[in-house]
């Protein structure tokens, strides 16, 4: 029978359920875990073109391609024997009403963060996560982001639900300290009067890494912080699927060693928003999405 289990399935399409093939676990508040998944497919903050609702399906499915492998290269150990990882699947929210989404999205946060675990989200659009930093927030106070992105999300002309404006929001709120925040990436008409220090993507791409690394190291300091990684940092060459695609961006091999650098911060919460299969090609957004989360996981482990 054993045969016929799914334990043993190394196929990359069958059998594929939760974020790695971890089966579901629909009650992760009383589960013992270090990091808790939660699929968020919620894309009706979306300014551009809809369809991130469907992200977390195609994260789930991608990343797949990345179980085969005991220890992820570079690495040099297995994440499973240093991190405690469940997927409890999507949240489940009233379809058509943005506060219903809003309100379950923070609670669940909430259960989770009070019971002593970490939340790592698949969107969705951007805008789920200003209801993940209001719950991060009633905990740990003000925050700082490290915030991935091909725009600051800071734009004044936007409605109360609108994923161009979840940092304006976190900051007007009081949830986050620009001053030990970072947006890295940014093509896009920008205003430092935030205070958040910008790294936009011509200096990103024509210095070295470790020199973007010593500057997010020197801005976030100690500080507890969120990490948001919105797909669209990424060229469009790269990652394509996503809502708002802008020409010019970050290569996967620098955002890889960006990632990897981000072991010795404290991340109390991750997530990676705007990924949007259909227009995707084979793929390859969905790729890279699930390879970044498990990388980001991967500095999770090391600091255990
Ligand atoms: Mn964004």
């Amino acid at each position: 029978m054993n045969n016929f289990s799914c334990n043993n399935d190394h196929s990359l399409f069958s059998n594929a359920f939760g974020f790695l093939r971890l089966p579901l676990e629909f009650d992760p508040y009383t589960q013992c875990s270090d990091w808790v998944i939660t699929g968020v497919p919620f894309d009706m903050a979306t300014s551009g073109r809809p369809g991130s609702r469907f992200g977390p399906t195609a994260i789930r499915q991608a990343s797949i391609n990345l179980v085969w492998e005991q220890c992820r290269w570079p690495w040099n150990f297995n994440i499973r024997e240093k991190l405690k990882i469940i997927d409890c699947g999507d949240l489940v929210y009233k379809i058509g009403s943005i506060q219903n989404f809003t309100d379950n999205l923070q609670i669940h946060i909430e259960h989770l963060l009070n019971s002593r675990k970490k939340v790592f989200l698949l969107g969705g659009d951007h805008y789920i996560t200003l209801p993940a930093l209001r719950a991060y927030s009633k905990i740990f106070g003000k925050i700082a982001i490290i915030h991935f992105d091909a725009h600051t999300d800071c734009y004044s002309n936007c409605s109360q639900y609108d994923h161009g404006a979840v940092m304006l929001y976190a900051l007007n709120e009081g949830l986050i300290n620009p001053n030990l925040s970072i947006q890295i990436g940014i093509r896009t008409e920008y205003d430092t009067k935030f205070g958040f220090t910008i790294l936009d993507s011509e200096f990103v791409n024509s210095v070295d890494t470790s020199i973007i690394v010593n500057k997010i190291i020197s801005v976030i300091q100690n500080a507890p912080v969120y990490l948001t990684f919105d797909i669209d940092c990424l060229d469009p060459s790269i990652a394509p699927g996503t809502g708002t695609p802008v020409i010019g961006g970050l290569t996967s091999s620098c955002v890889l060693k960006l990632i990897r650098s981000l072991k010795k911060i404290n991340i109390i919460g991750m997530d990676i928003v705007e990924v949007s299969p259909e227009y995707d090609c084979s793929q390859i957004t969905a790729l890279t999405a699930a390879t970044l989360g498990l990388e980001m996981l991967y500095t999770q482990a090391v600091i255990c």
